[in-house]
């Protein structure tokens, strides 16, 4: 057996992938996929890479070194499962099949539970950072059992994404944990791309500024606090011009955001598990808000406030913008861990969220210095009952309150929707309330269902005889 390492799917993901291990000393990769063709290009392309063909699943075990290891990178869902049958066939107990594609978590717990009745184990990986990342060097976070930890980790820090010296890479956690924490940064990937979104429409409605000096806003942003490859990013797009028309790229892109799912899952996933998601769940309904055409035709003739919005001082207004923008994403990221420690105590994971931060400090999309910070967070309490309110974001909240209020009133006031600015904001007022009218909505649970309620003043539960004379009784907790 001549390789060490194996990866099965050679589309573009996998063939990154694979370069990616070749590349690095003491690798040897076999390569196996469904179709020839792919196998026979990438070889012959990359002949630097030693790459050792296979083309049959046989024919790949027997090129791997014990305990085999097999990284699989094919469309996620029935590929996924086809391959692992493959794998299962061929593979001997102690070898490791390694799930780098997108799967839905509960799918890797099954997978996972499957695998490890034939002894041989299975770990499921998010592998973020797209097509680059694959190749220079993406945030991995596998999850699966310790054992196979021992033989995959060395392979996964040679090929991880390097932030400060340390790879962007950890044992997330047993299990589905890995592909977990990938659903959530997805999800977080979508806040943040929505906030910034929100951001540009403001300033460009309010101000008129151009596309063009926006993204030299963003570009200027991008050197402070809210520095991230999101931020950078936001302004090269802004900066484009389309070659057909001459108009900035933005203005002719139809403006209808696709999406492939992870955000709806995380928000999905979150509701199951009770935990307030509304920064990632308002920036997956605003996709789908902008995706309906026809109803937007049809309400485009919705009155919306009377005047011009334009705003006085220019500069002012922009700062308020950024310092909004920075608030909101820390509000994002605090829901996003929030969702993660959920999951942790769900499914009975260990997961350290501050190794989390540190891993999505590069190689990922929403790759940020931020993320030293909320290191830092949990590095200085690992039990943070919400990462907002750490003395650092605790402080970033206040520093920009006043700004974030002004530039949702503006919105509001304007007409312009700003939905993940505006919920973030909520939230925090939420979060932060001494009291909430949450004891009103107990009162009319009881009124209508006689779900009871506990006072503020002594222990126990009650009810109150609201069809009857309406005197308060003890109750049975029906919760
Ligand atoms: P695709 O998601 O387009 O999948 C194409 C690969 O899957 C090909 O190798 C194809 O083989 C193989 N495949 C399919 Br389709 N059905 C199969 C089956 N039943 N049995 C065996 N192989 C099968 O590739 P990708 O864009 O490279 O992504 C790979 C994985 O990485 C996906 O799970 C994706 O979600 C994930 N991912 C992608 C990105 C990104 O930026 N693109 C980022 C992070 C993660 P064939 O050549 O014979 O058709």
């Amino acid at each position: 057996a001549a390789a060490n390492i194996g990866v099965v799917g050679l589309a573009v993901m996998g063939s990154n992938l694979a370069r990616n291990l070749a590349s690095r000393e003491g690798n040897t990769v076999a390569v196996l996929n469904r179709s020839r063709a792919k196998t026979d290009d990438l070889v012959a392309l990359h002949p630097e890479a030693g790459f050792v063909p296979t083309f049959s699943y046989e024919e790949f075990a027997a090129s791997l070194q014990k305990p085999r290891t097999a990284i699989i990178m094919v469309k996620a869902g029935l590929g996924t499962d086809a391959v692992i049958d493959e794998l299962v066939r061929v593979f001997e107990p102690g070898d490791i099949i390694v799930d780098g594609g997108n799967a839905y978590f509960p799918d890797t717990i099954r997978r996972e539970k499957a695998v490890r009745e034939t002894g041989i184990n299975f770990v499921g990986a998010g592998i973020s950072g797209g097509e680059e990342g694959a190749l220079l060097g993406p945030s991995i976070m596998p999850g699966g059992s310790d054992e196979s930890w021992v033989t995959l980790g060395p392979i996964l820090e040679s090929i991880a994404a390097v932030a400060e010296g340390e790879p962007c890479v950890t044992h997330v956690g047993h299990g589905g944990a890995g592909h977990f924490v990938k659903m959530v940064h997805n999800g977080i990937e979508y806040a943040d791309m929505q906030l910034i979104a929100e951001a540009y429409d403001l300033i460009r409605r309010g101000t008129g500024r151009s596309p063009a000096e926006i993204a030299d806003i963003f570009a200027e942003w991008n050197t402070g606090e809210l520095e991230s490859y999101l931020i950078e990013i936001t302004a090269e797009v802004l900066r484009q011009i389309d070659q057909e028309t001459g108009q900035p790229l933005v203005d002719v892109i139809v403006d209808q955001a696709g999406a492939k799912g992870t955000g709806a899952w995380t928000v999905q996933t979150a509701l199951a598990l009770g935990v307030p998601v509304s920064g990632i769940a308002e920036a997956t309904f605003a996709r789908s808000l902008s995706s309906h055409p026809e109803q937007r035709a049809v309400a485009a003739h919705l009155p919306g406030p009377e005047g011009e919005f334009t705003v006085d001082d220019v500069d002012a207004f922009i700062e308020d913008v950024r310092l909004a923008l920075y608030a909101s994403k820390i509000v994002a990221y605090s829901q996003g861990f929030d969702e993660i420690r959920a999951g942790a105590t769900e499914y009975g994971w260990s997961i350290d969220l501050g190794a989390v931060a540190k891993i999505w400090r590069a190689g990922c999309i929403i790759r940020a210095q931020f993320l030293n910070r909320i290191a830092d967070a949990y590095a200085a309490e690992p039990d943070l009952p919400a990462l907002l309110t750490a003395p650092y974001f605790a402080e970033a909240l206040s520093r920009g309150q006043a700004s974030w209020r002004r530039v949702v009133i503006a919105a509001a006031q304007a007409g312009i929707p700003a939905p993940a600015f505006s919920s973030s904001l909520s939230y925090y007022d939420g979060i932060r309330a001494e009291r909430l009218p949450a004891a009103l909505i107990q009162g009319q649970r009881d009124f209508f269902g006689a779900h009871t309620y506990r006072r503020i003043d002594k222990e126990g539960t009650f009810h109150t005889l609201w069809s009857g004379d309406r005197t308060e009784i003890p109750a049975v907790d029906t919760h």
